[in-house]
């Protein structure tokens, strides 16, 4: 179960964003509110939320997942693989250092995004991006081995992250868009297939027994009910034009 999450409010900045979405950009008032109520979704979930405030120096700053990984056993400060991204850390890094005694660094020539790890248990799935390197990875592994967990690597085509195909809610269970559903590495998980048109979904968030998804992909948050699941949906199509998904909007530990 997680306690707690850190996210961080949009900058109008954000309209800098990094983007290959292709959906124009984003309403910086709507995202705003938008903001809020994925707070409140996460609030309802039970967690005690920290809130960080906008740094217009970094325009893709909200997305507080690709700047740390944290761990029921120890958390790790990353080095984004976006040059623009890569200042980022500091914020969270203070954020963290309020929960966790002892931080873990990944350094150069290292590159990792939080949104290329996925945690399933003890084991961190670790996705091979543009964004996270080899490097990056093998610092990862030693790191988790250093803590009694263990990770392995998953090769991407197309994805920016791991987390924008694929997302573990608990149970045996993955979320998978196309290019995650033939992966072997997933082959055992019961998988729940969401079609090309609804893709977006396959980043959605366990939190506590219930399932965040993004609003606007009916054949999913169906699929997820169908499995058992409690879903709320949260519209956050002013994070999607910047290619950020719902994962990518809070540290959730
Ligand atoms: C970026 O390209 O870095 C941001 N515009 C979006 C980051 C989304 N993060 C994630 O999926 N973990």
């Amino acid at each position: 179960m997680f306690k707690h999450a850190i996210v961080k409010t949009p900058g109008k900045s954000m309209l800098n964003g990094l983007s290959t979405a292709g959906l124009g950009p984003p309403d910086y008032h709507l995202a705003l509110e938008q903001h809020q109520n994925y707070i409140k979704a996460l609030q309802k979930c039970g967690l005690a939320v920290t809130i960080l405030p906008p740094d217009e120096a970094y325009p893709d700053a909200c997305f507080v997942e690709d700047a740390a990984v944290l761990t029921a056993n120890c958390a790790i400060i990353t080095r984004p693989g976006a040059a623009s991204r890569r200042g980022e850390v500091a914020a969270i890094e203070q954020a963290v250092a309020e929960f966790y005694p002892q931080l873990e660094y990944i350094q150069a020539p290292g590159t990792l995004d939080g949104g290329d790890v996925m945690m399933v248990g003890k084991h961190f799935y670790i996705g091979l991006s543009e964004r996270t390197n080899a490097a990056g990875a093998t610092q990862l592994f030693s790191i988790l081995q250093a803590h009694g967990m263990d990770g392995s690597t998953v090769a991407l085509d197309h994805l920016l992250h791991l987390k924008t195909g694929v997302s573990y809610i608990e149970n045996n269970h993955l979320v998978v868009g196309d290019e995650m559903n033939d992966k072997p590495e997933f082959a055992a998980f019961k998988r729940i297939t969401v079609t090309a048109d609804e893709a977006y979904a396959a980043n959605c968030i366990w939190v506590n027994d219930r399932v965040i998804i993004p609003a606007g992909f009916p054949r999913s948050q169906a699929a997820l009910v169908a499995a058992g699941y409690e879903v709320i949906a949260v519209d956050v199509s002013e994070f999607e034009k910047l290619d950020g998904g719902l994962s990518c909007l809070s540290l959730r530990f």
